[in-house]
């Protein structure tokens, strides 16, 4: 079995690519990234030094590329993880946004057509329904709920599954996409909520709590995310969509305030700042498809997760200095070029 995994540089795609190297040792991985500021081919040196592992810097957009790598290669499955992926990004500027998660989808759906994958995963969000308001607890979103998108990072997140979809009917292409709550974990960019915090904490700055701090998200420890995304392309039913989520909601002040504790800081460090634009209120996913029919349930608890994710970062300090160095892009630069 050979598996293209793009985006494999960033946080998620990292995750996966070791989660799947130790759950099937026998795969061979091909791993795509551009390297963008949200790439580190730092977190792949273990990978690749396994002779299963591959890395190859380019990007989904670029058309002769992905053909390229899909002629020498012969995937059977594709999981597309290469995305924009902060909304705060998106809000400055869409339109790398649309250029990279609908037009590179594009350009892996029609290689994978091409070449005939026997499977194509597209990672998606649970920000493609919108949000659910803060005062009824019992709305969740499920495979149903409309697609009704806030940001222009979630718009073209929406995009890129209903071209997916539209492949599966037009072309009967085998395809699954999943629908993930907001992740944390090991090698999350310091742009996203928990690492901006921890980031923070720990060198007594201010964090930035956005409006009243009282919006809520369904966190899941990456991993669990990974063990997801490996039923569905080994077991889930083609032309569907599955929510992954685990019941685990926090009003992000309660995040930041289990952080502070955690790291032995003072709640005074948290400033409340001006509000995203049309900041969703509530993420809430429904996971009963994915739980009925291939079984998946989270195996880590918040307090759990928190805890180990924090240690991660304490434990690798010098994986943050050198993102706020730069020296990561300086690596990256010279050593992914080796890998054009
Ligand atoms: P990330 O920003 O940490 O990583 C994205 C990776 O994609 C980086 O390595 C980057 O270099 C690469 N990339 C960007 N543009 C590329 C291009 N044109 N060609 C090749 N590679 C490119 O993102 P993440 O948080 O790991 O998210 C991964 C996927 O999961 C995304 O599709 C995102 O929409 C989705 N998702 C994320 C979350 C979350 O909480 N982080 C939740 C649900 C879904
Ligand atoms: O400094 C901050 N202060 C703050 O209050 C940051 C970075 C965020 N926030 C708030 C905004 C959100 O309500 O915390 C919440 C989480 O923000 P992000 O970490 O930016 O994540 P979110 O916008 O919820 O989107 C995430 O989950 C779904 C990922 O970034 C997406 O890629 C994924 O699709």
């Amino acid at each position: 079995m050979k598996i293209l995994i793009t985006g494999g540089a960033g946080f998620i795609g990292t995750n996966f690519c070791y989660y799947m190297l130790k759950k099937h040792p026998d795969y061979e991985y091909v791993c795509m990234d551009s390297l963008t500021y949200a790439g580190n081919l730092h977190n792949l040196e273990k990978a690749l030094e396994n002779p299963n592992f591959k890395f190859v810097k380019a990007s989904i957009s670029d058309r002769e590329a992905v053909d390229k790598l899909f002629a020498k290669e012969n995937f059977d499955i594709v999981v597309n993880f290469a995305a924009e992926s902060h909304v705060d990004r998106s809000i400055e500027n869409p339109s790398i946004f649309l250029e990279t998660n609908i037009m590179g989808t594009a350009a892996l759906l029609d290689a994978s057509r091409k070449y005939g994958v026997k499977r194509y995963h597209q990672v998606s969000t649970d920000e493609v329904y919108g949000d659910l308001p803060i005062d009824r607890p019992d709305l969740f979103f499920t495979e149903e709920t409309p697609i009704h998108t806030s940001s222009p990072y979630s718009s073209s997140k929406a995009s890129a599954d209903l071209l997916t979809l539209a492949y599966a009917r037009t072309y009967k292409m085998p395809v699954t996409i999943s629908r993930c709550s907001n992740n944390y974990g090991p090698y999350q960019f310091p742009e996203k909520l928990i690492p901006v915090m921890i980031q923070k904490a720990l060198n007594d700055e201010n964090l930035p709590v956005y409006g009243n701090g009282l919006n809520v998200r369904d966190w899941l420890y990456v991993d669990d995310h990974c063990s997801a995304i490996d039923l569905i392309i080994h077991n889930g039913r083609e032309g569907e969509v599955y929510n992954i989520g685990g019941h685990n909601e926090k009003q992000n002040i309660e995040v930041v305030k289990t952080i502070l504790e955690r790291v032995g800081k003072p709640e005074s460090l948290i400033t409340y700042v001006k509000d995203r634009a049309g900041h969703d209120l509530r993420y809430a996913i429904d996971p009963a498809k994915i739980h009925a029919e291939l079984g998946w349930l989270p195996e880590t608890k918040f307090a759990d997760g928190i805890k180990l994710t924090i240690d991660w970062y304490l434990n690798n300090r010098a994986w943050m200095d050198d993102i706020f160095s730069g020296d990561y892009a300086k690596f990256n630069e010279t050593e992914g070029g080796k890998y054009a």
